[in-house]
């Protein structure tokens, strides 16, 4: 960095400065990583040289070569508190609430949020995420209540971050920057905090915590955090999949999320390799210190595709389930089957209806089947269906338009000049309208949050072995992550609704305010309406379902004070 020692960097500077020093202390610890970045990179070329103006669709080249999600995992709500004023110093703020213990067949002990950036200018600059879980000590159904004492405690006497980088956060925050000598020193401390510590792992407290879940031993185990993955942005995740396979690195076993298909991307897809093997010493039951080895941190990667709007949210909900239902019944159909051929000797050497294995070929060739009947597969029909998030822009026809109709007013009245306008046949016109008429131009919103059955499932696919999920009996949990009591339901298949619990929970917890992803894009497509409508003076007719949602700035914060 080439900073003098007075001049002040501001928040996105600290932000992308972070992301750089992270990934090089990353980059040092798990080299395997350097390999991903690499491989990506080369994707994103290979993809751009294919066509530059899809592969830009969703972000300049630049910005997703540089992009890059982390996760962390803390112990404590004190914890969360403490990185939640390091990120704000960062201009990174809580966004979305994932309570990863709902995922059915994966649930994981954790309840997550995702500090990034919330401004379109902000993310433009530098979109760094992290995707930060809170282990629930206080879940019976994962922990007795004698082990909940005895981690309650063993967490309380760990200090992760320390008073000068906090000291130095707040005073980031409060003056919206630092001077050079502050920058350097408080991104020292901030990478440091998430450093894989030297000091030995108690080998018997690790144990103990492992065989209810890895995760629960990696955060709990452990006398500070680290950085868990860095995850760099592709632009072809299948052709990423496939080229670290060639390398001979083993990827799980499927992409998460939404299939492979010949509609637009939407959401977010992702995959990662296994957990590799680090040395790590440990401190016997006899006080002495021994070399040893964790498997816990990954790589990750992910393609990201536009942000589908709650209707849209709640349909990839329906898609998902009806997969997996489409699944369980091909596998009880398969046993079926081969019941009958036990009982016919005769055709069991045929093979024809040998049970298979189920694994990811299966599930993406029935996901790929029903996104075909049930998603639109271009952007004009996911807008007009309202299931997915786009911006709106003049183009150059457009403001050829706007000169012509300035007088008009907005939205009154029939239009006069430009008769060769498909708008001036209709009068007031909505937006699809103008779209058509190439008037104004639609671009898509890129979805910048997380997926929480997708992050169990990265969770999961790499925790092989000693992981067992919740102990007790099942039934049905409250909104709220808070609630011991009760077996979660299925997270995925909740709807936007239901979420709102989590994100009150998530800001009480955290003492500020957490925003709904949904109503950061609403908003940002509303400013765009409202722009591009009042330049047009178009009518309301198509425009009225682009009003923001109430209380857009800060969606949780009457919730939290409640
Ligand atoms: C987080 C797992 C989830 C994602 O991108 O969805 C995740 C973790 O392993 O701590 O990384
Ligand atoms: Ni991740």
């Amino acid at each position: 960095m080439t900073t003098t020692a007075t001049r002040v960097l501001a928040r996105h500077e600290l932000r992308a400065a972070f992301a750089r020093s992270l990934s090089a202390m990353y980059g040092r610890e798990v080299p395997a990583y350097t390999t991903l970045v690499e491989v990506a990179g080369q994707v994103n070329a290979d993809a751009f040289a294919r066509d530059p103006a899809a592969a830009q669709r969703l972000g300049s080249l630049d910005r997703v070569t540089a992009e890059r999600h982390g996760a962390i995992r803390l112990g404590t709500r004190a914890e969360m508190r403490q990185v939640a004023r390091v990120f704000a110093a960062l201009g990174m703020y809580p966004v979305g609430a994932y309570d990863l213990r709902d995922a059915s067949a994966s649930s994981v002990p954790v309840v997550s949020t995702a500090f990034r950036p919330t401004d379109p200018e902000e993310l433009a600059r530098n979109p760094f995420r992290v995707f930060t879980s809170l282990l629930t000590v206080w879940d019976e159904q994962f922990f007795d209540v004698d082990l909940r004492a005895r981690l309650g405690e063993f967490l309380a006497r760990r200090e992760v971050f320390g008073p000068e980088l906090l000291a130095l956060a707040d005073r980031a925050d409060a003056e919206d920057g630092l001077g050079g000598d502050d920058a350097r020193r408080f991104l020292a401390l901030a990478t440091a905090a998430f450093e894989l510590s030297p000091e030995p792992v108690d080998r018997a407290w690790y144990a103990e915590l492992e065989a209810i879940s890895p995760v629960a031993a990696d955060i709990g185990g452990v006398g500070s955090t680290h950085i868990n993955h860095l995850t760099p942005r592709v632009l072809d995740i299948d052709d990423l999949y496939e080229r670290m396979t060639a390398r001979g690195i083993t990827m799980i076993d499927e992409i998460q999320g939404p299939p492979r298909w010949d509609g637009p991307d939407v959401l977010l897809r992702q995959t990662s390799f296994r957990a590799l093997s680090e040395p790590r010493a440990f401190r016997e039951p006899d006080g002495t210190v021994a070399a040893g080895s964790l498997r816990v941190r990954f790589g990750e990667v992910e393609a990201r595709g536009i942000a589908l709007t709650p209707a849209g949210r709640a349909l990839y909900d329906d898609l998902l389930a009806e997969v997996d239902a489409r699944l369980a019944a091909r596998a009880a159909a398969r046993v079926d089957a081969a019941r009958r051929d036990a009982a016919r000797p005769e055709a069991a050497g045929a093979g024809g209806t040998a049970p298979k294995q189920g694994g990811g070929d299966d599930r993406s060739a029935v996901a790929r089947a029903v996104w075909a009947e049930r998603l639109p597969a271009t952007e004009d029909g996911l807008a007009d269906a309202d299931l997915a998030f786009f911006t709106y822009a003049l183009t150059d026809r457009g403001r050829a338009a706007q000169g012509a109709r300035a007088p008009q007013g907005a939205g009154t009245g029939p239009h006069t000049g430009e008769p060769d306008l498909a708008t001036d046949r209709v009068g007031p016109i909505d937006l699809a309208a103008a779209v058509a008429a190439g008037l104004v131009r639609r671009d898509p919103i890129v979805y910048e949050d997380f997926l929480p059955r997708s992050a169990a499932g990265i969770f999961r696919s790499n925790l092989a072995g000693g992981a067992t999920g919740p102990v007790g009996s099942a039934g049905a949990r409250g909104h709220s992550p808070g609630g011991a009591a009760g077996r979660p339901g299925s997270g995925e298949t909740s709807t936007t609704a239901d979420r709102s619990g989590e994100l009150a929970w998530m800001a009480e917890m955290l003492q500020r305010p957490v925003a709904d992803p949904a109503d950061l894009y609403a908003a940002q497509r509303a400013v765009s309406v409202a722009t591009v409508t009042a330049a047009l003076g178009l009518g309301a007719r198509g425009v009225a379902r682009f009003a923001p949602p109430a209380a857009t700035s800060a969606p949780s914060r009457s919730k939290e004070n409640a």
